[in-house]
């Protein structure tokens, strides 16, 4: 006989489901060094690869003498591109449709490079191993500017694709232009520009910088001979992907190629491509039959791998006299570095920028985007960007400031004068997207309400006085952000990496004791996945997150997937994962009918058990449903309780947020201070409110660093400026502000929870807040536009060109 339930609440909170703010699992490990990272596998006899790198941004390779360092006790190999010609792996494909040099052949186009590779039995020995390579190099002109690389008589960067005119995505017309990218109605764009009451025009320059993850990217690949199989362990954010691309471009049979990433130090979007390393690693572990680690030091990282932004973006917006707007007109110029290792998905050469009409609703819109190849690392796609949607967001927000300037308007009120309204939804925006669901005015008016935006700008007016009568030399900012995110891709109808749709998986397998383990396509690097995916199946099945082990990452195990990136775990995968326990739930349904002798709709589902209808006291837990599934299953029913599912998603899922900056300034240093950070996100239904606060605080810090410094700078001959982490600005508490976060629910309609992804939307919200801040301190005195980041002396400048320092 079952004994009465306890009350449905106290068993609910038990579960620590949805919106529980459950600690998290990961972290126990963590914070005791129990972390179990690419750098802390070690395997017999393993061996350590270092890189021989270019040192010029542009030259001819004449000719490489290994002699010296292969003579150094302890150096195994040298690979250069001539032994990797043979096996046709001198050469990449990259995520773009474009292809890269693993080692340089014949020349090298960035600084930094990969041009030979040393395989000795430590670290120390391949690096000094890397000294004694001679390379003789013959310097060609550089050029780091994409406006420059498109003149007539530009260096011709890319001679492998001599004469080609046809690229991955269309037509190329220079020879060092990589694709165009058209979306919207440019005739009508054009008309309603040239007919507007008013027209706000302006370059707004999104800067080059770079994810920099604490732990830098890394690999061990360890073929073993007898097997024939091939395991590789290393920071991939997508390593059923890497399988897939692993397999098509070494011949290895894909189910002879193990991928596993493990623990991993911080992703970012810096460890979703395939680099060199990886390549390099595998042959030397081919070629000397025992494991090669490679794991990059800081300086490897900045310079080589996936940067991210560098976007030149022309827009002109045109509005009433009282400020409607009427169309928007945006042309970028793309800056791609020396390959297009854009890791987006492939109908999308520049990723998701289409979002460009943000928040607004704007009738007519026109986007070109010409991707250009510089002496520059490659990479393009990464740092919390959701494809090229953090540059979108920027540069709407800029554009409507300056249209505010333009108008003599409130930006606050341009805005809410635009908005997409509630009963619009779902909404088809000029440049193509259908926004699943938004409600825009009242997370806006909260967010104004709650920094108490009016009397900051009488604040703000009476500093400006008092500016102006020598009383200050301190300035105030308020920096205004509405954005909205498009992540969760998505539809495998539009988007697919290389051929492979971007659905989501995950695998439940329950126990007979009633815990479970549940396996996922993704793979968590800091997100905290095993603690929120735990609670969505909680939710679903009745089982307590405490007893469900989340597993993510191995290729063996787990079901295929494409990753972690463009915060599309939950919305994909989390998607997966509710239906699979769906379908859990559903088995045990008849299960629990079954044992309870009534009709499968006799019973109702109640928190972690079935109740026969009508009489309380007759109930199966989850628990008991699970031992039974191994026992007394149903006559002609399978044993067991397991699901899978894969789940293509209908849509993207859209989130939003309202982010403001108050910000004072000091005239004469440049000197900024952060008075107040409010930070409003809107992702639907919430999973865990403390891991989302997480995802903002971080998110928030890391857009902190890029708006205020941050940047991966080149001189004219291409040398890399930032290139450590003396130069490059990484944020500490001394320079983190106290954040207030709030939210609002607006579920997606199509969603099995309602859940939108978050991750990245305190970056995407984040940068245009802290520039807008900078922006609008300056605005009285006349400043319309100031490019990133804005640091100290960036700042000084603007004060000093507009005559404020006397
Ligand atoms: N979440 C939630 N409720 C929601 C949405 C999300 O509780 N409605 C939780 C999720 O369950 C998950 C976390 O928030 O634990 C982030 O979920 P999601 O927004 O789906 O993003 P992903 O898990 O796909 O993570 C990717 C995203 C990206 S693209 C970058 S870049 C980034 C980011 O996450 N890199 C990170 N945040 C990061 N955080 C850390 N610590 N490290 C990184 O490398
Ligand atoms: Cu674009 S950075 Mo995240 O998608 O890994």
């Amino acid at each position: 006989m079952n004994e009465m339930s306890p009350p449905t609440a106290e068993r609910a909170a038990a579960l620590k489901g949805l919106g529980s703010e459950r600690k998290r699992v990961e972290d126990a490990r963590f914070t005791q060094g129990k972390g179990n990272y690419v750098d802390d596998l070690k395997l017999p006899g393993m061996l350590f690869g270092d890189f021989v790198r270019s040192p010029y941004a542009h030259a001819r390779i004449k000719s490489i003498d290994a002699e010296a360092a292969k003579a150094l006790p302890g150096v195994v190999a040298v690979l250069t591109a001539e032994d990797l010609a043979p096996l046709g792996l001198h050469w990449m494909p990259t995520l773009a449709g474009d292809k890269q040099m693993v080692l340089a052949d014949g020349k090298v186009l960035f600084q930094g490079q990969e041009v030979a590779f040393v395989v000795a039995e430590d670290r120390y020995i391949a690096a000094d191993a890397v000294e004694l390579i001679e390379v003789d190099y013959e310097e060609l002109p550089v050029v780091t500017d994409p406006f420059k690389a498109q003149a007539d008589d530009a260096p011709v960067l890319r001679e492998d694709l001599d004469g080609n005119m046809e690229g991955a995505h269309g037509p190329r017309r220079h020879h060092n232009h990589i694709f165009t990218w058209e979306q919207g109605d440019k005739e009508a764009t054009d008309t309603v520009i040239g007919s507007a009451d008013v027209v706000a025009e302006e370059m707004i320059y999104y800067h080059r910088t770079h994810p920099c993850p604490l732990e830098t990217c890394g690999c061990v690949a360890s073929m073993d001979k007898v097997n024939g199989k091939l395991t590789v362990h290393g920071t991939f954010q997508a390593p059923h992907a890497v399988r897939t691309v692993a397999s098509l471009i070494s011949g290895i049979a894909e189910h002879n190629i193990r991928i596993i990433s493990p623990d991993i130090g911080g992703g970012f979007g810096n460890k979703v491509g395939v680099y060199p390393g990886y390549i390099c690693s595998i042959v030397a572990s081919i070629v000397t039959g025992v494991p090669v680690k490679w794991v990059e030091d800081r300086m490897d990282n900045l310079m080589a791998t996936a940067f991210a932004r560098d976007y030149w973006m022309q827009g002109k917006i045109a509005a009433t006299k009282d400020g409607k707007i009427t169309g928007l007109w945006c042309h970028v110029t793309a800056d791609h570095g020396a390959f297009d290792a854009c890791a987006d998905p492939t109908k999308f050469p520049a990723g998701f920028f289409n979002i460009c009409t943000g928040s607004y609703d704007i009738p007519t819109a026109y986007l070109a985007v010409d991707g250009v190849y510089t002496n520059k690392a490659p990479g393009g796609v990464a740092y919390r960007c959701s494809f090229r949607v953090t540059e979108a967001a920027y540069f709407i927000e800029r554009m409507i400031e300056v249209l505010a300037i333009k108008l003599g308007m409130d930006a606050a009120e341009l805005r809410a004068k635009n908005f997409i309204k509630a009963d619009q939804f779902p909404y088809r925006s000029a440049l193509g997207w259908e926004y699943d669901s938004g409600n825009y005015q009242p997370a806006w008016d909260k967010a104004l309400k709650a920094v108490g935006y009016d009397d900051l700008r009488k604040e703000q007016a009476e500093r400006v006085e008092a500016f102006k009568r020598g009383e200050t030399r301190k300035l105030l900012g308020i920096g205004l952000t509405f954005f909205t995110e498009i992540v969760g891709a998505g539809p495998v109808k539009n988007c697919d990496i290389l051929g492979l749709g971007m659905f989501d998986s995950c695998e439940i397998r329950i126990h007979p004791t009633g815990s479970a383990i549940a396996r996922l396509g993704t793979i968590s690097q800091g997100q905290g996945h095993a603690t929120t995916f735990a609670q969505i199946l909680a939710s679903e099945t009745g089982i307590p997150a405490d007893d469900i082990t989340i597993e993510e990452g191995d290729t063996d195990t787990a079901p295929y997937g494409l990753g972690t990136y463009g915060s599309r775990s939950t919305p994909v995968a989390g998607a997966a994962t509710a239906m699979a326990g769906r379908k859990i739930r559903a088995k045990a349904q008849m299960i629990a009918a079954y044992l309870l002798e009534v009709h499968d709709d006799d019973v109702e589902w109640d928190v972690d058990r079935f109740v026969v209808k009508g009489a309380p006291e007759r109930f199966k837990t989850m628990k008991e449903i699970a031992f039974a599934s191994y026992n007394q299953a149903i006559p002609g029913v399978e044993p067991g309780l397991e699901a899978v599912s894969y789940y293509d998603p209908p849509n993207m899922t859209y989130p939003f947020g309202a982010y403001i900056c108050v910000m004072e300034i000091d005239a004469d240093t440049g000197e900024w201070s952060i008075r107040q950070f409010y930070a409003l996100d809107d992702c639907g239904t919430r999973i865990n409110p403390m891991i989302i606060e997480g995802q903002v605080h971080g998110g928030v810090t890391e857009a902190l660093a890029i708006a205020m410094g941050q940047e991966i700078a080149y001189d004219e001959i291409g040398n890399v400026k930032t290139g450590t982490l003396m130069d490059f600005f990484i944020p500490t508490a001394w320079e983190t502000p106290h954040y207030t976060t709030d939210h609002t629910v607006t579920p997606s309609p199509h969603h099995p929870i309602g859940a939108k992804g978050v991750g990245e939307s305190p970056n995407v919200g984040g940068v245009p807040a802290f520039s807008n801040a900078v922006h609008d301190a300056f605005r009285p005195f006349g400043l319309v536009q100031a490019h990133m980041p804005h640091d100290h002396w960036r700042i000084w400048k603007i004060a000093h060109d507009l005559g404020l320092h006397g």
